[in-house]
């Protein structure tokens, strides 16, 4: 084939692609798809799964400290849900070409990234409830258009997810409301932790839109469909209430309605803090990371017996088609 046809062959794949894009079908892993959208999705995809399996650590600790039965059994239901959201996800990354081992390697070596959020400790129950309430609040808010992103298994797996995260987020509040109508000492540990986790739930949306730089290109390809702000201010907008019900104070003397916008004014949320989480330097950074690698390297065996039962599975098969 000339340099010309293949260029040619090329560009009625890519308007092929736009042309999907633009119908908002959904692009399948099976179709072609320019190199860039791939490596942005395997980026975002596996941040997204990272940030599942290291989000299991805060709210872990408190599985063998949780105040009852019940609330045990729900934490710990909650905390495999988000295991098996990680899953989903990897499984969705898969269908981009990426490996698995690798993706986790990454991780375990700092090369990619998980959300700041699960960088800070979880100092207290009212903790567990608080994340529930806002980080699920926020993970709900980011996450309900990403059902209708533009790469097929990304969006499918999250339509799951989002119905989990919508009962996480629940269970949460309920364990407020629980606390709010306890003693004082209890209504103190809930508005502690909602002074502690306010700012970094809204940092969870990423940087401020002008300071975000994959943002106009995953726009334009339909995988993000809002931009970070926006989605800030759905939350924003959605948890006020939720707070005033609640009977919780916001930590931000700036928060106020605007009847001409129609939102909720806020104030600015420190973004060299979110910087250096991101870049490492938080709270909790080494000991999430160093706590993924130590499971991961007490799981080899597991995953060696799994393997040599498939590989096993795999020869039975082999004989019983040839007998
Ligand atoms: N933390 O240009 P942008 C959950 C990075 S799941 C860390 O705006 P983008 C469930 C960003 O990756 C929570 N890094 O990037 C749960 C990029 O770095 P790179 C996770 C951040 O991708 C609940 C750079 O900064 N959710 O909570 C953060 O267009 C409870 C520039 O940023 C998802 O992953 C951050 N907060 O927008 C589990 C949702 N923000 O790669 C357990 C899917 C930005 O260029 C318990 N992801 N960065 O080096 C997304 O929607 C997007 O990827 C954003 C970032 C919005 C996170």
């Amino acid at each position: 084939m000339t340099e010309a046809a293949g260029s040619g062959a090329e560009q009625d794949l890519e308007s092929q692609f736009e042309a999907t894009i633009g119908r908002d079908q959904r692009i399948e892993p099976r179709d072609w798809m320019p190199e860039g959208y791939r490596r942005t999705l395997i980026r975002q995809v596996a941040q997204h799964a990272h940030s599942e399996i290291i989000g299991m650590q805060p709210e872990g600790e408190w599985i063998t400290r949780a105040p009852s039965l019940r609330r045990k059994a729900i934490l710990l239901a909650k905390v495999q849900d988000e295991a098996g959201h990680g899953l989903y996800l990897y499984s969705a990354a898969e269908t981009l070409g990426a490996d698995r081992a690798d993706l986790t390697e990454r991780l375990i070596e700092g090369r990619q990234k998980y959300s700041s959020i699960f960088n800070y400790p979880t100092l207290s129950f009212a903790d567990v409830g608080v994340i529930g309430w806002f980080v699920d609040g926020a993970a709900i808010c980011n996450q309900v258009p990403l059902c209708r992103s533009s790469y097929g298994p990304y969006a499918r797996a999250m339509v799951r997810i989002c119905k989990e995260e919508s009962f996480h987020q629940r269970q949460g509040y309920e364990l407020l409301m629980t606390m709010m109508r306890g003693t004082d000492e209890q209504r103190e540990m809930v508005q502690d932790a909602v002074d502690r986790w306010w700012w970094p739930s809204l940092m969870m949306f990423g940087p401020p839109d002008g300071d975000s730089p994959n943002s106009a290109q995953s726009m334009a390809w339909k995988i993000k469909r809002h931009s970070n702000d926006e989605l800030r201010q759905r939350f924003v907008d959605m948890t006020v209430p939720q707070a005033a019900r609640l009977g919780v104070t916001l930590p931000d003397p700036e928060l106020r309605w605007n009847e001409e916008r129609g939102h909720h004014d806020f104030g600015t949320p420190d973004w060299s803090e979110l910087k250096a989480v991101i870049s490492g330097d938080g709270p909790c950074n080494t000991e999430r990371v160093a706590r993924r690698r130590a499971a991961h390297e007490e799981g080899a065996w597991v995953r060696a017996a799994a393997s040599a039962h498939a590989a096993k599975q795999a020869a039975r098969a082999r004989e019983e088609a040839v007998a």
